[in-house]
């Protein structure tokens, strides 16, 4: 009867953290598109609103360079300007989407007042009211570009730009299906080590969770510079859940699932004052985030959609 009644309470506990995980799942998942949003930019040629393209159709450009951007009218007419020049200069038929991930500050303006003023036509902005995370505008963006290849960047040109050529090398000559931007090596650099102790000691714990988690073959999980074939940016892009800052840990998980290979290249890249992570509670929702991504994915809650190529 004792024993009865032990074995219950365990089912019984078993069932109802089932329940809560399922239910703490669909509240913070939810909503991954802002359902607000046109997604159409002012065409400088026409003066006329355009359609972004859809991700599910084929390329109409060689490169599409994916910015998520919140509150970034500081930083991010400086990256702007290093980018366009190096696409520039290389002759490369590429499109920048920046992505407005409702921020408070005067980020569209800045960056609408900067294409105007300088007729840069291939620059869009695809803005929304309600923010989303870094995650959910990055997605955003990607379901939106039009490149053979995706690239996507952080708006505080932290990786230098130049780099691209390599995540490029990566996909084209060698094959594949993804290039990361690494900044691995630079662990014991000055740049790192001058960071506060506190962010040094998450970092640790943060490797150390994504291992038991099962990442252990990328050592850069969270730079924001990677690169992907519009094939995989599909597969990927169609399936995400997670808006906030983990996000790239499902996007690797999604790409070992489609069998595809990444290469992680290290990339130079200096510190940028002006990071807008919280340490203490965007430290805490990355951890809860994670584990929500693999029970998902381990009760099979979050199917899988496979994309015709
Ligand atoms: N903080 C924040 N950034 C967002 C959000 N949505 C998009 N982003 C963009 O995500 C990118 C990374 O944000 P940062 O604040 O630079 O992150 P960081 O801590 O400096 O990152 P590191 O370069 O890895 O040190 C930037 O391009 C942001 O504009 C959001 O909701 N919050
Ligand atoms: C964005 O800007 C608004 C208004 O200036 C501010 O209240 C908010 O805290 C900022 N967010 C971040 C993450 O810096
Ligand atoms: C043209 C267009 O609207 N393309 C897509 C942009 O991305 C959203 C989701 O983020 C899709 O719903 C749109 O179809």
């Amino acid at each position: 009867m004792c024993s009865f009644s032990f074995t219950f309470s365990i089912a019984l506990a078993f069932v109802v953290s089932l329940i809560i995980l399922r239910m703490v799942s669909v509240k913070r998942f939810r909503n991954m598109i802002q359902t607000d949003c046109a997604f159409e930019y002012l065409d400088l040629k026409t003066k006329r609103k355009k359609r972004f393209n859809k991700l599910e159709d084929a390329e109409t450009c060689y490169l599409s360079v994916v910015i998520p951007a919140y509150n970034e009218s500081e930083r991010i007419i400086k990256m702007l300007d290093e980018t366009i020049s190096y696409l520039t200069k290389n002759n490369y038929d590429f499109e920048i989407i920046v992505v407005n991930d409702g921020s408070k500050d005067d980020t569209v303006s800045v960056v609408e007042t900067y294409r105007l003023a300088n007729n840069i036509h291939r620059l869009k902005v695809l803005s929304y009211q309600d923010n989303l995370g870094k995650g959910g505008a990055v997605t955003t963006g990607m379901l939106n570009a039009s490149g053979k290849y995706i690239l996507f960047a952080d708006a505080d040109g932290a990786s230098n730009f130049e780099e691209i050529k390599k995540l490029e090398n990566a996909i084209i000559q060698e094959k594949f299906d993804a290039a990361f931007g690494s900044r691995a090596h630079m662990v014991n650099t000055a740049a790192v080590v001058k960071r506060s102790i506190l962010r040094n000691i998450l970092m640790k714990c943060f490797h150390f969770y994504l291992s038991i988690m099962g990442i252990r073959d990328i050592a850069d999980t969270q730079c924001g510079f990677k690169m992907f074939t519009r094939d995989s940016a599909r597969q990927i892009f169609s399936n995400m859940h997670v808006k906030g800052w983990i996000f790239d840990i499902e996007v690797i998980i999604l790409l070992r699932f489609f069998k595809k290979k990444i290469k992680e290249i290290p990339i130079t890249w200096h510190e940028v004052p002006g990071s807008k992570m919280s340490l203490m509670s965007d430290s805490f929702q990355m951890a809860l985030d994670l584990f929500l991504i693999r029970f998902n994915y381990f009760t099979k809650f979050w199917n899988i959609k496979h994309h015709q190529q």
